[in-house]
């Protein structure tokens, strides 16, 4: 019903609560009610005793609310849950797709207390300024090709930067969006598999979007970076969350029904890393040398220093 009251609002000036007590067969208290609920969720509703109720502000939250008006997907957000303080969003999809969540439900949070990153790293998830967000995937895929989905995921989120600011991220393998040489996004993919079969993926994605050096920890201050700080204004989370899951859900199909080919190639025109000197820290122990391409699986082959060809799996890059 909220939702219905909603977006009568959104299509009219204004509207009284007598003519929409009609129209929803409910009540002028009820109306009043969630009206109220409305405005708890931070939409500016004024009432005047002539016009009625008129909507002057959107609420500037991630609400599902916002997230799913006029959404043009099929599948990624059509479930939206909406937190507003959360340990992590990976803990509560990883939850829900146990119990069987279907594929593209999406865990958001306004603030993370344990937001994270790959190996148990933090993720600084200030409140309101980013968007923290997990998203079930069911694909079906071979735990050894894994590796594709925050490349697919690196996509989507490049091209929704491009679409929503005039700026020109990129992406470092396997998971880092770049901007100025700033870490301005992170993907972290956990997995529940077993040995050939993957049952379903829960995709993180945290991106600085209005965050303020402030609101960060020391420690990266020097090497993160948000949209708001590149383009020098606020962006709206809404609209740049709307964008990335349509980028994600095009991504993802393309991926689903043509395999990872096109988009590696397009993974390929926004990557920092082919042709960069690099360092590679596995956990345990780092080489140096040169990142030639990723392989058809998505992995990235280098030529170390001393002339080797490898293939790196999974490790920490760092440009030289
Ligand atoms: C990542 O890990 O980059 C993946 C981050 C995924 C975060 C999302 S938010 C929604 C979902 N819920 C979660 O709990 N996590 C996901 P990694 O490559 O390991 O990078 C972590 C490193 O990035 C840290 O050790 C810091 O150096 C740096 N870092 C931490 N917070 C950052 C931030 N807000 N902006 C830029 N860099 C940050």
């Amino acid at each position: 019903m909220r939702d219905l009251i909603l977006k009568e609002l959104k299509q009219q000036d204004h509207i009284s609560g007598e003519q929409l007590a009609k129209q929803f067969n409910i009540s002028r208290t009820a109306i009043w009610k969630h009206v109220n609920e409305l405005r708890k969720m931070g939409y500016e509703i004024e009432s005047h005793p002539h016009y009625g109720y008129a909507l002057i502000k959107n609420t500037d939250l991630l609400v599902p609310e916002e997230i799913t008006f006029e959404l043009n997907t099929n599948v990624i957000g059509k479930r939206i849950l909406h937190l507003s303080e959360v340990d992590s969003t990976q803990n509560i999809a990883d939850k829900l797709a146990r119990e069987g969540a279907e594929e593209g439900t999406c865990v958001i949070a306004e603030k993370q207390t344990s937001g994270r990153g790959r190996r148990s790293r933090n993720w600084a998830s200030p409140f309101k300024d980013g968007v923290y967000i997990s998203i079930i995937l069911r694909p079906n895929l071979k735990p050894l090709h894994i590796i594709q989905i925050p490349l697919i995921a690196g996509v989507a989120l490049v091209k929704a930067m491009e679409k929503t600011t005039s700026l020109t991220p990129s992406i470092k393998w396997p998971n880092d969006i770049f901007l100025s040489g700033r870490k301005v996004a992170g993907i972290l993919t956990e997995v529940n598999c077993d040995i050939d079969t993957v049952h379903y993926i829960v995709l993180g994605i945290g991106i600085n979007v209005n965050t303020r050096k402030t609101a960060l920890p020391k420690e990266i201050k020097g090497t993160a970076t948000s949209l708001s700080q590149e383009c020098g204004h606020d962006i709206s989370r809404v609209d740049f969350l709307k964008q990335l899951l349509l980028e994600l859900e095009t991504a993802y199909n393309e991926f689903v029904t043509n395999g990872f080919e096109a988009i590696g190639k397009q993974w390929m025109a926004y990557n920092n890393t082919i042709g960069s000197n690099i360092k590679v820290n596995d956990g345990q122990t780092e080489i140096e040398g040169k990142a030639l391409r990723i392989d058809d699986d998505g992995f990235l082959i280098i030529k170390t220093d001393d002339g080797q060809t490898q293939r790196i799996i999974s490790a920490d890059i760092s440009l030289k």
